[in-house]
This record gives C-alpha cells, structure tokens and sequence, in this order.
C-alpha cells in the first residue's frame, strides 16, 4: 500500500461509467473521497462513489469465514478460520466433481466488481471454474438480454454504441425510459443533457415516473404506460410516413426493411393503421401529443433518441428495441452527426473498443449454459433427474434478491446440496450458502478500471482488508491449489506482478505507468467515436454483416424467431384481477442491491410504492400506509408514498431491497419486489421483464401480520 496521502481511486460498480476519484486519507484512518480534479470537466462522479468508505467501513462486513449451522436461510453460522472453510470448500467441490462431473456446479458470478482488469467477480470466478471442467453456466443478461438480442439483427456484429459528447451540439433529445441522472449511463451524460438544455434544446423524458432526470434535466415529461413504449413508437413512424418525414436517401442508401415497416405501420398487412388514435389507447399519451412530438421529431435535425434499459425489461421489449433504432433509422438519425442509432447509451455488446488492455485470461465457461433470466425453473426441473445441479458458486451477485420469484428461487437453492459464496455481507443469498468467504471491498485493493467510454483507469489500495477479508483473487488461487490444480489459476505470479504485467501490456505500456499510477486517469484519446462511421460515410465499401449489409429495421431472419420480421406491440398477457402495472426501476444511491444494508443508502432512498393519489383514494390507502402488493407471482408488503409523480394506474417500487429474513414470520414491510415479478420472460430474447408485472394492492390487515399464502 502507498505511502502517499491522496491516491487515485476508481468506482468499480456496474452503472456503465467508472469514475476517477481521490482518496485522501486524513488523521485516525478517515478517508475522504471526492472528484479527481484531473478528470475532464464534463465527468461528474456520483455519491455512490464519492461515498464508497460508508460501504467500505459497514460495521455489517464479514470479517472471517463463516459456515452454516442451521436450516438453510435461517442465517445461523458459526464462524471458522480460513483453513477450514476453504478445505470444506474444496472437498464438496471435489466431491461433486468425481460423482456427477462438473456440470453439475452452477457458476452465479455476477456484477459486483465488474469493472476490474484483475479483481473483477465475473471473470475471476469463470478463470476458477473453468479449471474445474465444464461447469453449468447462466447465459444471458438481467441488464439488457432484450437489446443485445434484437441488436445484431439490425446492425450485424458492428459495433453501435457511440460517445455521448458526439450529442454536444444536439438541440434535440428523447430520454426514452432513460433515468440518466440517476442511473448515469456514463458519467459525462447528465452534464452533456445539462448542456444541450443551457443553450435552448429540448430535453424530452417519456417515463411513467417524472424522475428526476425529467425535473431536473427535462424540458418535457410524457408519462407512459410500461411496457407500450412500441406501440407509441409505431404512432411516431405513422406520423413520419403519413407527413413524408422520412428521410428517402438515407432510407435508399443504408437502410433495408422500409417497405415492410412502412406496411405494418400503415395497416396495409393487419388492416389496422399504427394511428396516434390507435395508440393512445395502448400507452396513454394523448394521440394529439404523440402526433404533435413526432412532428417536432421529424423535423428535427438532429435529433438522439436515447432509450433506457428500462423499455427492454418489459414484455415485448424485444419490439421496443428494435422500434428505437427503426426510428433513427427512417429519419436518418443514424447517420447524421449528433444523431444517435437508437441503442442504450452504455452499452456493452455494441460499444467501440477503447484502449487496449490486457486480460487476466478467462474464457466464458465451456458446459452447458441455462437462461439467467429463468435459472430457478431449469434447476427445479433438473432436480429429479439424473442431470440434477448439485452446487452453486456465487460470487459477486445476490441473486435469490435479484432474479425474478424470489420463492421459485429459494426453492431451487434449497434443491441444491451446496452453496459457497464470496461476499462482503450477509445478503439473502449469502444467507442461503453453506460456506460464506468474506471477500474484499474495491477499496482495499489495487487495480486497473475499465470504462465504456475511452478512458482506463488506476485504483489504489486504500484501506487494509477488514478483519480476514481476501481478495477473490487468492481466494481462488488458494482454491485452486487444494484441487490439486497447482498454480494453473494464478500461474505462479502474485497479484502485484499481475498488474505490472497488465499495465505494460496495455495501451499505457510501461513507460506511462508511473504516470499512470500518479494521476489515475488514462486518455484514449478520441471521444467522438461512432461505432457506425465506416457504414455511414460508405456503406458500399463497408457494408455491416447484416444479410442485406445495410441497416435491417425489418429482417428475415428476425422472423425465423418465430415473430414478425418488424417490430410490432405486443401486449402483455392479460392477469384478471391485478389491474395496476408495476415497475421496479434502479435506485438512485445504490447499485442494483448493493448498498441496502448501509445506512447512509437507506436514509436517502427508503424503500417505497409510489401510489398515484387516484389509485391510492380508490383502495382507501393513506400516505404513509403499509400495503400488500399481491401478483400471480407472490406477495410483498412495502409502505406507500402516494404522489402524483407517478402516473396512474402504474406503481413503482425500486428494485433491490434485500428480502426479511424470514417474513412468513412476521411482518417486516420488506419491500422486495422480487417478491412479486413472474420468471416467464419475454421472447424471444428469453430476458427477464421486470418492467411489466401485473399488480393488485390492498392495505395490509394489520401491521405486523403475517403475509398471505404465497408470500
Ligand atoms: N444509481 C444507479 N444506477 C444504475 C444502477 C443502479 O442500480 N443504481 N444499475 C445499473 C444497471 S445494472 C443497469 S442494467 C442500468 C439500468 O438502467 P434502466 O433499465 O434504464 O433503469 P431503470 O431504473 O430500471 O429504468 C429507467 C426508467 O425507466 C422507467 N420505466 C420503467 N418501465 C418503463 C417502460 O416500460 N417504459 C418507459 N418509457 N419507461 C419505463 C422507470 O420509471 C425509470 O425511471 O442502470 C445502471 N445504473
Ligand atoms: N425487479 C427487478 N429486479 C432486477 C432489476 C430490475 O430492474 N427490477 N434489475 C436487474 C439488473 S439490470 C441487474 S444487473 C441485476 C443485478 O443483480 P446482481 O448482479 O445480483 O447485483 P447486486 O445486487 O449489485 O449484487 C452484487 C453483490 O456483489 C457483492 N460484491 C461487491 N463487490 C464484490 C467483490 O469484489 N467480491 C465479491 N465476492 N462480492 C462483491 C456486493 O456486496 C453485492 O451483494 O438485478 C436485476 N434485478
Ligand atoms: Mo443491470
């Protein structure tokens, strides 16, 4: 560790940025983090950064080993020493392996420290697991399934994804299910949104919250039902070829499939005209404000449609997707400077290479892989099988909190005979483990950080570990070693030796690294990458690898998926009796679930259903009030905030409160949504749709009082 006061620091959570920040270390071990002043000006770091020592110095870190002494999920342990935690570890391991092969060990890596070259929870724990042979894998992304499935079609394997300060001198912008100011998307967007704004451009937010990217960053707030955001593009598309808004040459020159969107569009194929009319009835906005928008949208010149993740957890989001770039598409916004071609802003599929760094190797593991969004069903349906998993390694992730049906998912732990999992706190699913490993905080070791925009970063260690905290990293190597896998994890170098060897092999090479290492920040250099370029300015001389080589806004082979090769709304299965919508969006001070269990997070976000006064008045439900929020799913009871900054009929309740103990029990307005969400995905992406879940609410019986059946 340096002896140096302030040190380079850089977040390594997964919002999509990495921030460079400072820690300066002041008398009696207090740490203060802020900005590093050497970033450039438009990055702005946010206070789960600036804040990080508050998870850092939790007085609810595990501290030593831990390993089960009662019924599972009961959260009774009994703390042991690493020695022997770790040679249980490595003997159930072991033993699984001999008797039914390493398939049968599930990998539950996840985001938790997502942006380390070296410390990063997914790749360390495939480099682990992938010595072991081929172990069972979730494929897919709770983040964006939807849009990394529908992408390819469109652009092929080109990269899509841009640099927001190519939007500077946009005047014309739609946040379409976007909360950037929360959810960041990068770390220089808000301040560019805050720009286009300060120099008279139009901010619209379509979101059925007015969230604060829609008060403070907004010029507009359009509230929208979820999960219809297709059905209000298509009135846009409508509109664009009724008026001859459609830009016909770059339409002739790079796109493929007009004809068959302009046909669903204008009902010549189903006999029903995609009107404003036909719309407002779908998604709530008024037809002559759809109407209205997409005059102003069409004319614009040029104008960035930005869509959150948020429409493509829902149930066709699929068509969402799709309908986003279709749009920039027809208005030949995809290939104008400041336009955008409608994908997510931070988006890791389709995001242009930034500098080159090396990785500390690691492959996706080689076994068969199950749907991440839907792992509980294909566990329980193995369970009585020959192919039963019998073993879960977590690391990095809470995913009994975060998956969708919170119950099927215990229940396909509890089918499990083992569970180890790393982690810095006992979450839910930590809490269902049988060995827990207390693992390090980002904080508390060096590293090189990855951003999504062209930028690298260094991170030093700041604090020792808590208490016997270790690194995944030599949790793994000394794992490896008991398996009789010798140094084939860590290939007989230590993690100092490691970095050097990953700085000198990356874009910063050895003779930058002092520098490097001094300032914390290295510059790729060109900050207005856009992924489509080539195509754009000659699409002869770079077709994409689309099987047309232009953009395909229809595409033939989208329908061998057994849906319309253009995107069309599709609506939500009816639920009889659950009439409100719910969304389950990310909070603003934490990070998915991280970050539940601090105070500090707690204090500034409590957990609560946003209630429109309407609905609230209807079910005689008072602000303030605790609830149960009953789907096909399962119960949760939560408090409610009744506001109108949420539109009716809809309720919101941010995702990621860790789930009570044991609720059944007694009571605990818990507030986990996950409670509540329904594992069938939308398809055919398989993705998870957290974003469209029908909801009944009824004013608990009496607090305190046991959950109904199912809870
Ligand atoms: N502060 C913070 N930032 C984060 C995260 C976090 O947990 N906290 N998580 C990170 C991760 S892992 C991800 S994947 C991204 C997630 O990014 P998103 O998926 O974009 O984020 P959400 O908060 O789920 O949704 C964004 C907004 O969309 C609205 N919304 C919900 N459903 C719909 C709909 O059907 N249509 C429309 N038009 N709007 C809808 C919500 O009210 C919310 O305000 O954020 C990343 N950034
Ligand atoms: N209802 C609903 N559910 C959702 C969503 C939604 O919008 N609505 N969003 C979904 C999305 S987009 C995502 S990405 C998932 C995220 O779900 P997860 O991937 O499970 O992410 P987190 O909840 O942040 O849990 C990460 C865990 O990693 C731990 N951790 C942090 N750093 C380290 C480390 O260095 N080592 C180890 N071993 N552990 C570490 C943290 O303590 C934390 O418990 O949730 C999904 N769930
Ligand atoms: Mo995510």
């Amino acid at each position: 560790m340096s002896a140096s006061n302030t040190l380079p620091v850089a977040c390594n959570r997964d919002c999509g940025a990495a921030c460079s920040l400072v820690a300066e270390r002041g008398p009696a071990g207090t740490v203060r983090i802020r900005n590093n002043p050497r970033n450039h000006s438009l990055k702005i770091p946010c206070a789960r950064g600036i804040h990080a020592a508050e998870s850092r110095n939790a007085p609810d870190r595990l501290t030593r080993p831990l390993v089960r002494s009662g019924r599972r999920g009961s959260g009774s342990f009994a703390e042991t020493d690493w020695d022997n935690a770790l040679s249980i570890v490595a003997r159930r391991l072991g033993a699984i392996i001999d008797t039914d092969g390493p398939e049968a060990i599930v990998s539950f890596a996840g985001s938790g420290a997502c942006r380390g070259v070296l410390h990063n929870t997914n790749l360390l724990t495939a480099r682990f697991l992938n010595l072991l042979g081929p172990v069972t894998w979730l494929k897919g992304s709770y983040s964006f399934q939807a849009a990394a499935f529908v992408t390819p079609f469109a652009f092929g394997r080109q990269p899509a994804g841009f640099d927001v300060r190519t939007l500077l001198e946009t005047r014309f912008v739609i946040l379409w299910g976007a909360n950037i100011s929360d959810t960041r998307f990068g770390n220089e967007t808000e301040q560019v949104m805050r720009h286009i704004r300060q120099h008279g451009g139009e901010v619209i937010v379509i979101d059925p919250r007015r969230t604060r990217t829609a008060k403070t960053l907004g010029t507009e707030w359009i509230p929208i039902r979820p999960g219809t955001d297709s059905a209000a593009m298509l009135a846009i598309a409508w509109v664009l070829f009724s008026e001859g808004l459609v830009d016909s040459d770059f339409v002739a020159t790079h796109v493929h499939g007009a004809d068959e969107v302009r046909n669903h569009v204008l009902g010549a194929a189903d006999g029903v005209p995609k009107t404003p009319e036909w719309a407002e009835s779908i998604c709530g906005i008024p037809a002559s404000r759809l109407l209205e928008l997409a005059r102003r949208y069409g004319r614009a010149r040029p104008a960035a449609l930005i869509p959150g993740y948020s429409i493509q957890r829902a149930y066709g989001g699929e068509e969402a997707s799709r309908m986003a770039i279709a749009l920039q598409a027809l208005t030949g916004n995809a290939g104008r400077a400041g336009g955008t071609p409608g994908v997510n802003l931070w988006f890791p599929p389709a995001s242009p290479p930034g500098p080159r760094v090396a990785a500390f190797e690691s492959s996706q593991p080689t076994g068969d892989s199950i749907p991440k969004a839907t792992w509980p069903e294909a566990i329980l349906a193995r369970s009585d099988s020959s192919q039963r998993l019998r073993a879960a390694y977590v690391c990095g992730s809470n995913y009994l909190n975060q998956g969708s049906d919170a119950t099927r998912s215990i229940a396909a732990f509890d089918t499990l005979d083992f569970v180890v999992c790393n982690e810095l706190f006992l979450t839910p699913t930590a809490r269902h483990a049988d060995v827990v490993l207390p693992a390090t905080h980002f904080l508390e070791r060096e590293d090189v950080v990855t951003a999504e925009d062209n930028y690298l970063y260094y991170s030093a260690q700041v604090f020792e570990p808590a208490g016997e905290a270790r690194d995944d990293f030599d949790i793994f190597a000394d794992l490896s070693r008991r398996l009789g896998l010798g140094d084939a994890f860590d290939e007989g170098l230590d993690k100092a030796s490691w970095l050097e060897r990953i700085i000198a092999e990356s874009a910063v090479g050895a003779a930058g690294k002092d520098a490097f290492r001094d300032s914390g920040i290295f510059d790729g250099g060109d900050h207005q990458r856009y992924g489509l370029a080539p195509f754009i300015s000659d699409p002869e001389a770079h077709p994409l690898d689309t099987p047309s080589g232009r953009i395909e806004i229809s595409s033939e082979s989208y329908a061998e998926t057994g849906f319309p090769a253009w995107p069309a709304f599709r609506p939500a299965p009816p639920s009889d009796g659950y009439p409100l919508m719910l969304v389950s969006p990310h909070s603003r001070f934490r990070i998915n679930s991280t970050g539940d269990n601090i105070a500090w997070v707690r204090e500034r976000d409590p957990v609560r259903l946003w209630m429109h006064p309407a609905d609230a008045e209807a079910r005689t439900i008072a602000d303030g009030a605790e609830v149960d929020v009953r789907s096909e799913t399962g119960t949760m009871r939560v408090t409610v905030s009744v506001t109108e900054e949420i539109m009716p009929g809809v309720v919101s309740c941010i995702q990621g409160a860790w789930m009570a103990e044991d609720p059944s029990k007694g009571g605990r307005a818990d507030g986990s949504v996950n409670r509540v969400t329904p594992l069938e995905p939308t398809r055919p992406s398989i993705g998870t749709r957290t974003h469209s879940v029908m909801v009944e609410i009824s004013p608990s019986p009496l607090p305190g009082m046991p959950l109904p059946d199912g809870a």
